[in-house]
């Protein structure tokens, strides 16, 4: 958390909207993701243009959403994307003083482009992204989890902070065990306390957490070796406040069945060929 910033006086809403549920959603078939993302300085409100990249045209969008969180605040926030009016959203999710907003932007999504967003009424917001799942047929199956959530990172100090932990973890299943790709959105990190790790199952993937989309929020894209069953993240504090809001796993799917090789089908045929004149001598 940036140091300025911790004199900020929390606002109290007597009324707090209706919150909506963290997302847990798994997809399967020839699925992928991508996500994009800018950084912003504490802002109320945070416009600017997310670029889409990476899509074939021959992709279907299966999910779109528009990401940001707010600190401090848990009024309404209102959105504008890709020259559109997507409404206002109470949080998704909150923890202490970090709370976590969605906008489902699925109908938005034409394809790979920039697409401009305006997000407005909120009290310190560090980050917007968008993150987008697709399938293109005839590429290999995978297994996708998008999961959106707050949680506060805080120092064991706290600066203030009322929630959270040093050390924040987090679970995702995986029916199949192989190489997979890990995407983790945090914000109001900074480079002033660094060292924080990123972790998954046993090893260090990541970190430190220190803004590497610019003042002040990070955006990671990790290789990660999935293991059947569950498999857990960690992001440790070391010193830094911050918000961690969206993890998204692209891991195996079913593992294809074995075709057999053009070498061993012939030396198969030659064999039953064989046989066949073999059968014709004797009778
Ligand atoms: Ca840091």
């Amino acid at each position: 958390m940036p140091l300025v910033r911790l004199c900020a006086i929390w606002v109290v809403f007597v009324c707090l909207p209706a919150f909506s549920t963290p997302l847990y959603e798994v997809y399967t078939g020839p699925v992928a993701a991508m996500v994009s993302a800018e950084a912003f300085p504490g802002v109320s409100e945070a416009k600017g243009t997310l670029k889409v990249t990476g899509i074939p045209s021959s992709a279907t969008v299966k999910a779109a959403y528009l990401y940001t969180s707010d600190w401090f605040s848990t009024a309404s926030l209102q959105a504008n994307f890709g020259s559109k009016d997507v409404g206002g959203a109470a949080p998704s999710s909150s923890d202490g003083q970090f709370s976590n907003y969605r906008w489902d932007v699925t109908d938005a999504i034409n394809g790979n482009g920039s697409y401009d967003f305006d997000l407005s009424g909120g009290a310190q917001i560090y980050s917007v992204a968008l993150a987008i799942v697709y399938s293109t047929p005839g590429r290999p199956d995978r297994t996708v989890t998008l999961t959106d959530f707050s949680k506060e990172v805080s120092a064991p100090d706290g600066f203030g902070a009322t929630a959270g932990t040093p050390e924040m973890n987090l679970q995702l299943n995986s029916p199949y065990a192989g190489a997979g790709t890990l995407w983790l959105l945090t914000n109001a990190d900074d480079p002033q306390t660094t060292g924080e790790g990123i972790y998954f199952n046993a090893g260090q993937v990541g970190g430190p957490i220190d803004g590497n989309l610019g003042p002040y929020g990070s955006l990671f894209k990790l290789p990660v070796q999935v293991q059947s069953g569950d498999n857990r993240m960690s992001l440790t504090s070391n010193g830094d406040w911050f918000g961690w809001s969206l993890a998204i796993l692209d891991a195996p799917g079913p593992q294809a069945i074995p075709s057999p090789e053009p070498a061993s089908l012939s030396l198969a045929l030659t064999g039953l060929v064989a046989l066949a004149l073999y059968r014709r001598r004797r009778s």
